[in-house]
């Protein structure tokens, strides 16, 4: 190609200059002692862009879903990177350039693009046999565990009928189901919500349609033993703006935080609504349990628009050092007349990207593992401006306790989402290994790290070292799904 991304920083620096790479590297260089217990594959997807933006400018959730697979086998890990051959990139590649416009926004396409607008960037999750790589605008894309070759659009059998299905699916731990909804469900701008269990075979058990007062961003929700609660993020839809070019999402600082609390066997008449405080964004969920006949969400909560490319109707966007994520616990009683509910504090310092011990998704829990800030750390200047979505601490925190450890990885480090791998199947909640990757802003290269779950004041017990920068990235998963795991990169 002969055009270049622009020099935003959406497209540049150690953390958002494109990677573009597919690629298979066996058996990376380990520093410490990785542990022999840990197998298994920790999945993650980042929006990397194929090509350099239509035009001439883009945010970050628009880049093409480029997946990772670490394969992790008795000691060793391997890696292999393969994009999601979603029908978009197809166009792309086939005219050799970008053909779509700004995010979601299909009336600023180029006509040669593809019909379908997903980049399928935002999670992986394995389930039923295969890896679904999904974003909110559309079905999940299936990939294959091993090879991660592009197996098409996935509409569960032709059992989802709803246009879109989220990037937050959950799965029970007690059941192994699938627990997923969709919001836009019937097209943009659609206020309709649909929330879908399906069996680990793939069987949709139950679904429950509904209506939301508005059309807004539904990004993560929160499931427990009984209820699923949707939060409606104050960034509302409006199909005319976007026909004009607009952006598809405009913050609405006077909304309130909105909830939809549903039973899980319920239906459309059963759905509750609850009011929060106005100009808060509610961000993703830890986890959310029920107890004592209450059911408690947890999740960062930021006072403001974190999403400075969805600005409100009057252009205002907050400057990131006023806005910081708290984690917070919303506390809905069923029981109660009252649809208001204020969020209750878990902790003092800002974070996002929670995870939390996927065998207590859904049942009173703990252990919560984070990314942090901590501006009193030291940020070295000569790495520019701090990007968007920087974060120097990589926390344990217990949410009963309200204890945390951290450890902070220099002052030119950034982590990325971590996951949780339990020490073994029968180990308590909480105890295991968190694993991460971290950018190094100073040198432009990315090490995977793997922390003691217990001990995270000491610091990494392994490095793996990345022979290339990986793009910062969003959700993963860690799966079991098959055996074994590095030797088959040699074998094919
Ligand atoms: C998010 C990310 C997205 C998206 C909508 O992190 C919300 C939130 C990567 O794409 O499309
Ligand atoms: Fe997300």
């Amino acid at each position: 190609m002969t055009t270049s991304f622009p020099q935003t920083p959406e497209f540049s620096g150690a953390l958002y200059t494109p990677s573009r790479a597919e690629v298979d590297v066996f058996d990376l260089e380990v520093e410490g002692t990785l542990p022999t217990g840990i197998n298994g594959t920790f999945y993650q997807v980042s929006p990397d862009p194929q090509y350099p933006p239509m035009l001439g400018h883009d945010i970050f959730f628009n880049g093409d879903g480029l997946v990772s697979a670490f394969f992790f086998d008795k000691g060793t890990v391997s890696l292999r990177r393969r994009y999601v051959q979603t029908d978009r990139l197809l166009a792309q590649r086939r005219e050799g350039r970008s053909l779509n416009g700004i995010y979601r926004n299909i009336y600023t396409n180029d006509p040669k693009a593809a019909g379908s607008n997903t980049t399928a960037n935002t999670t992986v999750q394995a389930y039923n046999g295969v890896l679904l790589a999904m974003k909110e605008d559309a079905l999940p894309y299936a990939l294959d565990l091993r090879t991660l070759e592009t197996l098409g659009v996935h509409d569960f059998g032709g059992q989802i009928l709803s246009q879109t299905f989220t990037a937050h699916p959950k799965v029970d731990p007690l059941t192994g189901n699938l627990l997923a909804f969709s919001y836009e469900a019937k097209g943009d701008g659609s206020p309709d919500l649909a929330y879908f269990e399906l069996a680990p075979d793939g069987t949709l058990l139950h679904e429950i349609w509904f209506q939301a007062p508005y059309a807004a961003m539904v990004h993560d929700f929160a499931v427990t033993a009984h209820h699923v609660v949707f939060p409606l993020i104050p960034l509302t839809v409006d199909v005319a703006r976007m026909k004009d070019g607009g952006q598809h999402f405009q913050w609405q600082p006077d909304l309130p935080q909105l909830f939809a609390v549903v039973p899980r066997q319920g239906s459309s008449r059963d759905v509750r609504w609850f009011k929060g405080p106005a100009n808060g964004f509610q961000g993703h969920t830890l986890n959310a349990f029920e107890e004592d006949g209450l059911i408690h969400v947890d999740m960062p909560v930021t006072g403001g628009n974190i999403f400075y490319f969805f600005p409100q109707a009057d252009g205002f966007v907050p400057s990131p050092e006023t806005l910081s994520s708290q984690l917070m616990r919303w506390t809905f009683d069923l029981c109660a007349d009252s649809d208001r509910v204020e969020p209750v504090a878990l902790n003092d310092f800002p974070c996002e990207f929670p995870r939390c011990d996927d065998r207590y998704i859904g049942r009173p829990y703990e252990h919560g593992f984070v990314l942090a800030f901590d501006p009193q750390r030291p940020y070295n200047p000569a790495n520019g401006p701090m990007p968007f979505q920087f974060f120097n601490l990589l926390t344990h925190i217990n949410v009963r306790t309200g204890k945390s450890e951290s450890w902070f990885a220099g002052d030119s480090e950034c982590f990325q989402e971590p996951i949780f791998v339990p020490r073994s199947t029968d180990a308590g909640e909480g105890d295991g290994y968190v694993i991460a990757l971290l950018n190094h802003l100073g040198n432009h290269t990315t090490e995977l790290l793997v922390l003691d779950s217990f001990q995270m004041e000491a610091g990494p017990i392994a490095r793996i070292k990345l022979p290339l920068r990986m793009r910062m990235s969003l959700h993963g998963c860690w799966s079991q799904a098959f055996p074994p795991q590095t030797r088959h990169l040699a074998e094919e």
